[in-house]
């Protein structure tokens, strides 16, 4: 109860805050783009990452109005950076069930890429299995109309879920996004480099364009660039950082 009281409070006073991940070429470490992710100031308890408080949250009735300031912040973000001269610059929203439910979740997505005047290529909507399997028809439909309008959608956390392969199958995605995990172990195991390469065969035969999550040091990254995966995302390029840190980082707007 206290922190539903909490979690409104957060949303009346800005509490929350996006934090932006790079996403670059393995070829040249270029940027490409970033991953919005969520954090909570809090007054008290300090800056809280999304393990705090997102099962809270995604449990109650704010899940939504949350989600959907993520989605219009990043967009701002994402425009600027490319009237700043950031180019292609391509922002990745994670989206919750509780989007495609409450709310007309298109239309929401319309809407934040005319506001802030940003092509819908630029924008990437990041789901996982849970969010598909949960609310089956609902979301295949809206995601065909998103694809339609030319919106990225990315599948996040890519072969750790037990319907990866079907959901590959029905679902309009744009990317995979290989699940740190198996990036994590690929220099040390044959097993997982292994799947790591199954899933990289799997992209290219369905005409998905590929990021690995978790990357962490230089053998993994030229490993993966090895078996053909396009982009990266991990420790290796940066961490989450505030806006304006991300753009002194990254030489946007100077
Ligand atoms: O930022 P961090 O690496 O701690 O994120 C942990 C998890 O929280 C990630 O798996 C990410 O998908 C999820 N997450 C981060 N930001 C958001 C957000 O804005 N919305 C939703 N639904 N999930 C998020
Ligand atoms: O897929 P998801 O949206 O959950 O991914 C974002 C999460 O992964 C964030 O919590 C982020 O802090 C974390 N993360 C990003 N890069 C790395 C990395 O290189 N190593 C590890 N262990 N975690 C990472
Ligand atoms: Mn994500
Ligand atoms: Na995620």
């Amino acid at each position: 109860r206290l922190y539903n009281i909490e979690l409104h409070r957060a949303v009346n006073d800005g509490e929350f805050v996006l934090f932006y991940q790079p996403q670059v070429r393995l070829a040249d470490g270029s940027l490409t783009g970033a991953e919005a992710l969520i954090r909570w100031r809090h007054p008290e308890r300090g800056l809280l990452s999304p393990a705090a408080f997102l099962p809270a949250l995604e449990s109650g009735p704010l899940a939504a109005v949350v989600g959907f300031w993520v989605l219009d912040e990043a967009c701002a973000q994402a425009a600027l950076w490319r009237r700043q001269g950031a180019g292609d610059f391509r922002m990745g929203v994670n989206l919750s069930g509780a989007q495609f439910r409450v709310s007309d979740l298109v239309a929401e997505v319309v809407a934040a890429l005319e506001r802030h005047g940003l092509p819908p290529q630029a924008l990437e909507l990041e789901i996982t299995e849970n969010i598909v399997l949960d609310h089956d028809d609902l979301v295949l439909d809206a995601l065909h109309r998103l694809r339609a309008l030319g919106v990225g959608i990315a599948f996040d956390d890519f072969g750790t879920g037990y319907a990866s392969l079907s959901l590959l199958k029905h679902y309009p995605l744009s990317r995979i996004k290989i699940d740190r995990s198996f990036v994590q172990g690929m220099h040390e195991s044959e097993r997982d480099a292994s799947v790591v390469r199954a899933i990289l065969d799997m992209a290219r035969s369905f005409g998905l364009e590929t990021i690995a999550e978790g990357v962490e040091y230089e053998p993994q990254r030229s490993h993966l660039h090895g078996f053909g995966c396009e982009e990266g995302q991990g420790y290796l390029f940066g961490r989450p950082l505030p806006a304006l840190e991300f753009a002194d980082v990254f030489g946007i707007g100077l």
